[in-house]
């Protein structure tokens, strides 16, 4: 219960003893990847709520009208256009533009609900460093997903499970929350969609308290797919074999947190 902390056990008299939960305030950038989603990017912003505190918009050189129907949509959207080119670039970019203390990067498709946020920010207040949105845990699911992707992301994952020891249940996934503090520790450097698994790699070499979330993920509203499944899965085999046996150990990375 917010508020009243039980397990204190200095209670010396009616109200006594009890010390409200200091529940760190986070303020919250929402990063969001574009490229011509002008028919997909009004119906993400109309559901993003008071959660978020800035949303940064990083467009890929959209030909279409989808950085003007975001500003009239949200006239407080920072647009940010990414001088390279692919969607790791463009989240790159826009995690170096957000200034909030967490992000939070959602696609701008339809294909992924606004309201899930509080759930990942929910994680990160109770301690969690990065939280992951699972399709493949109880509660999550997908209605875009094809066979052919399903197959090539349980491949991936299990590549991913046993070269980092883990057990996590998703992969190539792109909705994602963390600590904006983390960033420099991460140090990512992937172009294209292996963008998520990159993090996630980072992310376990790093020692971060890494959780997944159910999420719930659509099929994109309009338009086409940007990803191609062999190349974006070599990429991402690629990423997750690369140097998974290095890495900063995680009680260090924690140590340095905790003295901020
Ligand atoms: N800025 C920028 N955004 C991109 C680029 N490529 C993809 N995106 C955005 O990244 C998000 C995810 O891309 P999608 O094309 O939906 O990829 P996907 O989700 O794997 O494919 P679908 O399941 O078919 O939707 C969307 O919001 C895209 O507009 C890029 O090169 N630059
Ligand atoms: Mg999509």
């Amino acid at each position: 219960m917010r508020g009243a902390n039980h397990s204190t056990g200095l209670s010396a008299g009616a109200g006594m003893g009890r010390r409200p939960v200091s529940r760190p305030t986070m303020t919250v950038s929402l990063v969001i990847p574009v490229r011509n989603e002008a028919r997909n990017v009004a119906w993400v912003l109309e559901q993003i709520t008071d959660d978020v505190d800035e949303i940064v918009l990083v467009d890929g050189n959209s030909t279409d009208a989808t950085v003007i129907i975001a500003q009239s949509c949200r006239p407080d959207i920072r647009v940010v256009t990414q001088e390279g080119s692919g969607k790791g670039d463009a989240l790159r970019t826009g995690f170096r533009a957000a200034t909030g203390d967490v992000i939070v990067m959602i696609d701008a498709d339809g294909s992924m609900a606004p309201q899930e946020i509080k759930h990942f920010l929910h994680f990160l207040s109770s301690g969690y460093d990065f939280v992951k949105g699972s399709r493949f845990i109880a509660g999550g699911g997908s209605s875009d997903i094809t066979p052919l992707r399903r197959l090539g992301n349980k491949f991936l994952l299990r590549v991913f499970n046993s070269a980092f020891k883990a057990e996590l249940t998703d992969l190539c996934y792109g909705y994602c929350a963390f600590h904006r503090r983390y960033l420099d520790v991460m140090a990512l450097q992937a172009t294209g969609f292996e963008i998520e698994a990159e993090m996630t790699v980072r992310a376990m070499q790093a020692g971060l308290r890494v959780t997944e979330v159910p999420s719930m993920e659509m099929p994109r509203r309009h338009g086409a797919s940007n990803l191609r499944a062999f190349r974006d899965g070599i990429r991402v085999l690629r990423t997750v074999l690369r140097d998974h046996d290095r890495g900063v150990s995680g009680r260090v990375v924690q140590a340095l947190a905790a003295e901020k």
